[in-house]
């Protein structure tokens, strides 16, 4: 059984817990609020991040690596064809490097304060970072279903973002008709995404 150590509310282990689930994976989600689990993956990454994986002998401590490892053994992440696996590894970089800087700001900035301290300007400056940063995303959806066509590894890593991001008050606006239902699509389909989301996400989804 693979291991993942991980925290509920981060992207990048959201985005594997997904992928996990989409090829079909048994694994166990080791929390580091268990001071055992926090010992063991300590031992396995020199970065001192998570997610961290253990298959096997098989220690990755990069979540792109894991999506490749995954796609590798199971044949379950990516396209078949080369330019739709071009674009779907592109998008994974995308989210994982440009859309979530405006989450990033406004988890931040609600998260670990009372709401009577937060700082407005931040949280309306992550906004604007998010809506700006959309549109890239909703040119290279277009008018399919998911980002590379099919269901790959880049709905997995978009799919956390865009899951944080409506969790903590970031919607998608309407002129992104194609996106709302791209979103739509992987919250109600049958890709896990209830089953690896964090509290928080859930909360948010049983107010909408
Ligand atoms: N390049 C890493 C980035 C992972 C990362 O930044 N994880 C964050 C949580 S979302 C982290 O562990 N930060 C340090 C910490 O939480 O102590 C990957 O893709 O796995």
């Amino acid at each position: 059984m693979i291991k993942l150590y991980d925290k509920a509310e981060c992207p990048f282990c959201w985005k594997v817990r997904l992928a996990l689930k989409h090829c079909g994976v048994e694994f166990a989600a080791l929390g580091l609020d268990d001071p055992a689990n926090k010992a063991a993956w300590e031992k396995l990454t020199p970065f001192g991040t998570v997610p961290v994986m253990e298959a096997g002998d098989i220690v990755i401590d990069q979540s792109g690596i894991m999506l490749d490892f995954l796609e590798d053994r199971y044949h379950c992440l990516l396209p078949q064809d080369e330019a739709p696996r071009v674009k779907a590894r592109t998008l994974v970089y995308y989210s994982d490097n440009v859309i979530g800087r405006g989450i990033k700001d406004v988890v931040f900035e609600k998260r670990e304060k009372p709401e009577a301290e937060w700082d407005l300007e931040v949280i309306e400056g992550g906004r604007r970072q998010w809506e700006e940063d959309l549109p890239y995303l909703a040119d290279a959806l277009g008018d399919q279903p998911y980002m590379a066509g099919e269901y790959s590894m880049a709905d997995c890593a978009l799919a956390a973002r865009f899951g944080m991001a409506g969790a903590y008050g970031l919607n998608i606006p309407e002129n992104h008709a194609n996106l709302r239902q791209w979103f739509a699509r992987v919250v109600e389909g049958d890709h896990g995404f209830r089953e690896t989301a964090p509290p928080v996400v859930l909360e948010w989804l049983a107010r909408a």
